[in-house]
């Protein structure tokens, strides 16, 4: 289906006399990603590609098929994990239930601010590798998206404005931290948000101003609270076995592009951050920093995560935890 194809380029050529010099192996690789061209991570996503494309000369091919388009996000890691397709790109958190590892940057108030998630990214990025090798998937590079917001049609001041509230929900451990905060969680595709508050499925939700603007967040609701929650993480992977099989020329510069894709896409988290929060201002919705009493809410629901995260992940878990703490008071 969407197997990686092998084409030797000049073959026709060979036949005759007149043989080309070098007989270059091509490989050509699709890759889904979830979100819009709009989106910063899909931007520089294409950046990735066009960087390998041109170091490699033209011999590594790999087509993007952008906003949940070849294969849906809840499948891509099972997709590149199969090879049915060679690379793909998630947000990790979206595979919480499958393993703890993938949730860790979702725990509200772990991680604040690109500094810090950049911090809990080093302490547990090599148990992220291992859990996704257990699966034949190689990491290459991971991206936060920006800080995490609510949005809502009517003003969130503490949880009890959240009883009851159709909420829409990015990851298990947010639909957790949504049950927890007395709403009811409905876990929604971004490609799908307009939709769903169009509906009335959701009249509130959890995601990043990036997010928010790429769905035109102003035309189904007004408040914007700036609780800053949590960093979570996009990454790009690969099948380790189609992995294994590519010239060492273009492992090493998939290498190097994605040794550079990582910090832009950092940087460029920053800065959307901003645009964005300006964009929605622009557009008429209301921007707040959350009340105190909201924020200790949320933070009591997220030390309880913690703690629950804890339990599940373990003696590395522990280990992980503890050197992102040491970490975050050097
Ligand atoms: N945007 C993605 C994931 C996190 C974010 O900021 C989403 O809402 O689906």
């Amino acid at each position: 289906m969407f197997d990686r194809r092998q084409i030797l380029a000049g073959l026709a050529g060979a036949t005759t006399l007149a043989a080309p010099t070098v007989l270059r192996a091509q490989t050509a690789w699709d890759m889904p990603v979830p979100y819009t061209d709009g989106t910063f991570h899909t931007q520089n996503v294409r950046w990735w590609v066009e960087e390998i494309t041109k170091a490699t000369g033209g011999s590594m091919k790999i087509q993007v098929h952008s906003n949940n388009s070849l294969i849906r996000l809840p499948e891509i890691l099972r997709a590149v994990s199969t090879g049915q397709v060679a690379a793909g790109e998630i947000l990790i958190s979206q595979f919480g239930n499958e393993d703890p590892f993938f949730e860790l940057d979702s725990i509200p108030f772990l991680a604040q601010g690109l500094d810090q998630g950049m911090l809990l990214y080093q302490a547990s990025k090599q148990a992220l590798e291992a859990t996704c090798q257990r699966r034949g998937i190689r990491v290459l590079y991971c991206v936060a998206w920006p800080s995490q917001a609510f949005y809502s049609k009517t003003p969130i001041n503490s949880a009890a404005d959240m009883r009851g509230m159709k909420f829409r929900t990015v990851s298990p451990i947010t639909s957790r931290m949504a049950e927890l905060l007395g709403a009811v969680p409905t876990l929604v595709q971004a490609s799908e948000v307009p939709q769903a508050f169009a509906t009335n499925i959701v009249t509130g939700m959890i995601t990043s101003g990036a997010t928010g603007v790429q769905s035109r967040a102003w035309e189904f609701s007004s408040q914007f609270v700036n609780l800053r929650a949590s960093m979570p993480k996009n990454a790009i992977l690969v099948n380790e076995r189609a992995w294994q099989r590519l010239p060492q020329a273009v492992k090493d510069a998939m290498l190097a592009a994605s040794a550079q894709a990582e910090p832009r896409g950092w940087k460029l988290a920053g800065e959307v951050e901003a645009a964005s929060i300006e964009e929605l201002r622009k557009n008429g919705m209301t921007i707040v920093d959350p009340s105190p009493q909201l924020l200790s809410d949320v933070k009591a629901v997220g030390a309880k995560l913690t703690e629950e995260w804890i339990a599940k992940a373990g003696d590395t878990g522990k280990t992980v935890i503890e050197n992102f703490r040491s970490r975050l008071r050097a």
